[in-house]
């Protein structure tokens, strides 16, 4: 009676997720991918952000139909003239191919509802309502598949066709009625393109239930398709930013950063003014690298025209990430994230025993520094170019090789990474160490409930230095909570479990645990195992103290 009742408990506690989702593997491919291509294309494209003779500019031109206030008649005539015969999938793979890409993500639906696939659940589509009459999604996949690229498609949950108000925040409850039509059209897309590396669902407000829903039906037919965050309620397989967005917060989960080539639109935008191509390349490059050094994939966008031809521009900037990331991309495909907190000369990735270092900005004194390496540096040299003087654990420059955007230094180091963290707190006089939160990592759910809820935290993370060994408790002070929850204890790699109780500032206590002395252990505090997906830390750390006992 005892288990049957603590079974039972237990299983409230467990994630209600039975559904099979991607394994390890897939996403750590997807996570070494790093660098793809999004495509905003779709009725939207033929008016390049025109309605009327007038240029809007209130939303992205995708949006045209929000943001000018075009009655759903007159938009969705707009399909007779759609007649895209430049939409060449074979050149746009070559063209993602060419700027270092390993995926293509294209809007399959966006909000306007006007699907590029063939679908049987309306007749508002490029099949059946355009003089073009193909279908876009089909012939991308395909060529795709052709040349060994990742695919995935982007689905709007909102649908303005089927009735959803336009507002600028397009945060739409789903009725049950769009929830149904969406279902069907996500079968039919997850059924008849071949297998999807992911599916970028965006916007509304779907309940939980109804993300589970679409979670579900994502993955009882394609199990390793990835889901984008913004499926909402914690059931994505990977973190979504906002558009344009790199965060500067940290976290351990797959994530993504998908960037438009200029951030007022995604959709193609006749009147944009561009501007000098090298800068561009060069922004572009620079937040590749960032995504990339903080452990992300970065997600490029270009909107082609209503022919479907691609515009010169956006192609120009594409193949110009690509002359570096054809030179650089072994800094790229692949890697880790920068295992220091701050580099004052740019940015790192690691790749075995390769470290790469992106040079942003030459040190005065030419010294590229990694604070707290511990390695034995056996070389480096420019990746692809010549050797550099090591001493002690920094690299000495005399200059930069020629005038190439974000150089990159080669650095090959004996044994496994160690990076004693500039910030690991030491004990004091009496063997205790105490940890703030101003000092911690933070993790994040970049996964919540809906796009304006901004991400959670999840768990506080130090590095701490033990000099005696012996046994030591672990208080943990915290106020503002709820009710009472479990916490994990997470010391290297032992993992006690404390209960705190109540909502006033209080204190408790977990272990004792046995520590070794090392110059480098990891404290975390995280929800209790085993937790929901995005759940976060419920209440506020006041400190983490680590509390000598005494020897063996
Ligand atoms: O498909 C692209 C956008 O159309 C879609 N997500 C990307 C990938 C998106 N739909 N809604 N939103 C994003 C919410 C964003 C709304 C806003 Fe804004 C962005 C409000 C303020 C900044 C757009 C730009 C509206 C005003 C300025």
């Amino acid at each position: 009676m005892k288990s049957i009742s603590f079974l039972f408990l237990l299983s409230l506690c467990l994630p209600l997720d039975a559904q099979e989702r991607p394994s390890k593997e897939t996403v750590q491919q997807w996570q070494s991918r790093k660098y793809g291509m999004f495509i905003h294309f779709g009725l939207f494209s033929t008016l390049g952000g025109v309605w009327k003779g007038k240029q809007y500019s209130g939303n992205y031109s995708e949006q045209i139909q929000s943001d000018a206030h075009i009655p759903e008649a007159e938009y969705a005539a707009l399909a007779s003239q759609f007649n895209p015969t430049q939409w060449d999938a074979e050149a746009i793979v070559k063209l993602a191919a060419d700027a270092g890409m390993k995926f293509i993500v294209l809007t399959a639906k966006h909000h306007d509802g006007f699907n590029m696939f063939d679908t049987k659940q309306t007749d508002y589509s490029i099949v059946k309502q355009t003089p073009y009459a193909r279908d876009a999604v089909k012939s991308l996949a395909d060529a795709c598949r052709r040349h060994n690229m990742a695919f995935g498609v982007y689905y709007s949950t909102i649908d303005w066709h089927f009735g959803d108000i336009p507002d600028q925040r397009n945060d739409n409850p789903i009725s049950a009625a769009h929830e149904e039509f969406n279902v069907a059209q996500l079968r039919e897309l997850l059924t008849n393109y071949g297998p999807l590396s992911e599916i970028w669902f965006d916007m509304g407000h779907s309940t939980a239930l109804q993300s589970k829903h679409f979670a579900d039906t994502v993955h009882t037919l394609q199990p390793q398709c990835m889901i984008s965050g913004r499926i909402f309620n914690s059931e994505g397989d990977f973190g979504e930013t906002g558009d344009d967005d790199i965060p500067d917060y940290i976290t351990d989960e797959p994530w993504e950063s998908p960037a438009s080539i200029f951030s007022e639109t995604w959709g193609y935008r006749s009147w944009q003014k561009r501007t000098p191509l090298d800068g561009k390349i060069q922004e572009h490059i620079l937040r590749l690298v960032k995504v990339v050094s903080r452990g992300g994939n970065y997600l490029l966008n270009i909107g082609p025209k209503g022919d479907g031809s691609v515009v010169d521009y956006d192609a120009a900037v594409l193949r110009g990430t690509g002359a570096w990331m054809k030179k650089y991309g072994a800094a790229i495909y692949g890697t880790s994230p920068q295992p220091f907190r701050k580099l004052d000369f740019g940015y790192a990735t690691v790749m075995g025993q390769h470290l790469y270092l992106f040079v942003e900005h030459l040190p005065a004194d030419g010294r590229i520094r990694l604070p707290g390496m511990k390695n034995q540096i056996v070389e480096a040299g420019w990746l692809n170019g010549d050797k550099l003087s090591v001493d002690g654990n920094s690299v000495v420059l005399r200059g930069l090789p020629g005038t190439e955007f974000l150089p990159v230094i080669d650095l090959r180091f004996e044994g496994q990474l160690q990076v004693q963290p500039a910030y690991a707190e030491r004990p004091d006089s009496n063997g205790r160490i105490t940890l703030l939160p101003e000092h911690a990592d933070k993790l994040f759910n970049a996964n919540g409930e809906g796009y304006y809820d901004p991400p959670t935290l999840r768990s506080e993370k130090w590095q701490v230095a033990i000099e005696r060994a012996g046994r030591y408790k672990v208080e943990i002070a915290y106020k503002r909570g709820r009710f009472a929850r479990v916490v994990d204890v997470q010391i290297g790699n032992q993992l006690i479990k404390t209960t705190l109780y109540g909502n006033e500032e209080d204190r408790a206590v977990a272990g004792p645990v046995q520590l070794a002395p090392s110059s480098n252990v990891a404290v975390s505090i995280s929800p209790g195992s085993p937790a929901m997906r995005g759940a976060k830390l419920d209440f506020e750390i006041v400190s983490v103290s680590l509390i000598y006992q005494g020897g063996q």
